[in-house]
């Protein structure tokens, strides 16, 4: 299927009839050429180039190969649309896909080479018979001499690739894997070379800059409208499906997509931690569970969940396990501050919790179940309570334990705080009234030179204000507009 997709001259479609000689020559003539206008730099130009001068200065010597990966299959003929690899963009700030960014040792530093697809305008055939790579097709392409103007790289055409990283391979290299399947192809693996690549990517985005920051802010305030929206359309919602559609909607309208597929929760399916089917019709007296980020155009996402009560009330039941996770999310946020361990606001949230699940007589006693040979509480919290956010949504995925995961919290860091609990429906530890509930509380925030910023504080969290923020749709919602009874 790779082949299939890099090929330039694809075969006639089977529901398609073929291309004349004739036509061809119709169609390679009569064009007004469009002037060559200069693309402009991309913005943040100067911070991408830093970026690049970090990671060359990290590996002198050695060529460091960082491709963007292709568009993916999704059916036959049809891919998925594109999302540019996170290193790559991190380094260019571009977003068109197949190219590939090399590094080659020139003395104590490298000449980096941006290798893109040519645009050959309407001299090459193959703006018209390209279904994949055509102008026609699929929409324009900057090309070699403004991607060059554009992400400030010196251009060579895709097609060198192959033969350049024969010649690069024989010497010291590093290359980015598991995005580019063609590279991986080309070039032999070296586990631990490649890892030291990753890790060192993964790590130069530990600490966001002012700029990252104002996108992760977009993103967070874009999802505070998609979070709107929903709260809107739920009164007359009769499915997940519904509140998926109506967050994406919001996605793609003030960003560039969702940044993980939607988790719409109603329901028994909030105690499914990644729920994504959404296919289940909504309850008048359920939660609903959404766990969703936009992602701004430039990548940076945000990463929310909030638990609604469906009826704008929790039920007692809810309201106590509610109350329980907010405790845990407000001790946990009490703790994010530089100079802790990443884990602090985690052990603080996992306190809260197996208190209170002691006191709810689900834990026979909260000392036993904190015990590290123990971790009981963890049958209910199921997952831990922070992680990078940043262009990938768990961000800084191969960065070492000891500066994530054991590391320090530090002035410029973006992470979750997500405490919940989830009850299943045939948990027999768990009383019945409380079996099927599943409380998650989500917000992401910065790590400032002080303390933290909660940069999500604006959408409504505390259990009063949830269950205002849900009513006053039901309020406004117009006569006979109501969720059909089932
Ligand atoms: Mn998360």
């Amino acid at each position: 299927m790779i082949e299939k997709l890099l090929m330039s001259d694809q075969p006639i479609a089977s529901h398609d009839s073929g291309t004349p000689e004739n036509l061809l020559k119709f169609m390679m003539t009569g064009w007004a050429t469009p002037p060559g206008t200069p693309a402009s730099p991309v913005e943040g130009a100067e911070r991408f180039a830093a970026r690049r001068d970090a990671l060359s200065r990290a590996f002198p010597g050695e060529t460091i190969i960082v491709p963007t990966g292709y568009e993916k299959v999704r059916a036959n003929d049809t891919a998925y649309r594109f999302r540019p690899g996170t290193e790559f963009y991190y380094l260019t700030g571009n977003i068109e896909p197949g190219n590939v960014l090399v590094f080659v040792a020139d003395g104590e530093r490298h000449a980096a080479t941006l290798y893109c697809e040519p645009n050959p305008g309407k001299t090459d055939k193959t703006f018209f018979t390209d279904r994949m790579k055509g102008e026609l097709w699929v929409g324009p392409r900057l090309g070699l001499p403004q991607t060059a103007q554009r992400y400030g790289v010196p251009t060579k055409p895709l097609g060198a690739l192959a033969d350049d990283l024969t010649a690069l391979g024989r010497g010291p290299f590093r290359a980015l894997r598991s995005t580019d399947p063609l590279l991986d192809a080309t070039l032999p693996a070296q586990a631990d070379r490649d890892a030291e690549l990753a890790t060192a990517l993964s790590e130069m985005r530990l600490i966001k800059d002012e700029l990252e920051v104002r996108e992760l802010r977009r993103a967070v305030e874009a999802t505070h409208h998609a979070f709107d929206d929903v709260v809107r359309a739920l009164p007359a919602a009769e499915t997940e499906r519904t509140v998926e559609g109506v967050f994406n909607l919001r996605a793609r309208v003030d960003g560039n997509d969702t940044g993980y597929n939607t988790i719409a929760a109603s329901g028994p399916n909030a105690c499914t931690l990644h729920w994504t089917r959404n296919d289940r019709r909504i309850g008048e007296n359920e939660l609903l569970l959404l766990d969703a980020g936009v992602e701004a155009e430039t990548l940076y996402t945000a990463d929310i969940t909030r638990t609604l009560p469906i009826s704008g009330r929790f039920t007692p039941e809810q309201r106590a396990i509610y109350e329980l996770v907010y405790a845990a999310q407000e001790a946990a946020l009490a703790k994010c501050a530089p100079g802790n361990d990443f884990l602090d606001p985690n052990r603080a949230a996992m306190a809260v919790l197996a208190h209170g699940l002691e006191r709810l007589g689900i834990l026979g006693s909260a000392e036993e179940a904190l015990r590290d040979e123990n971790l009981f509480y963890k049958r209910y919290s199921l997952h831990n309570v922070s992680h990078m956010l940043g262009l990938d949504v768990h961000d800084c995925a191969a960065a070492r334990a000891e500066t994530y995961k054991f590391g320090t919290l530090a002035a410029g860091m973006v992470l979750t705080v997500e405490p919940g609990l989830y009850f299943q429906l045939d948990d027999l530890t768990v009383p019945a009234r409380y079996r099927g509930i599943g409380v998650r509380i989500e917000d992401d925030v910065l790590i400032t030179q002080t303390g933290v910023d909660n940069l999500s504080a604006a959408i409504p969290r505390e259990p009063d204000a949830v269950e205002a923020w849900v009513s006053s749709a039901l309020e406004a919602r117009p006569a006979g507009v109501h969720r059909p009874s089932r």
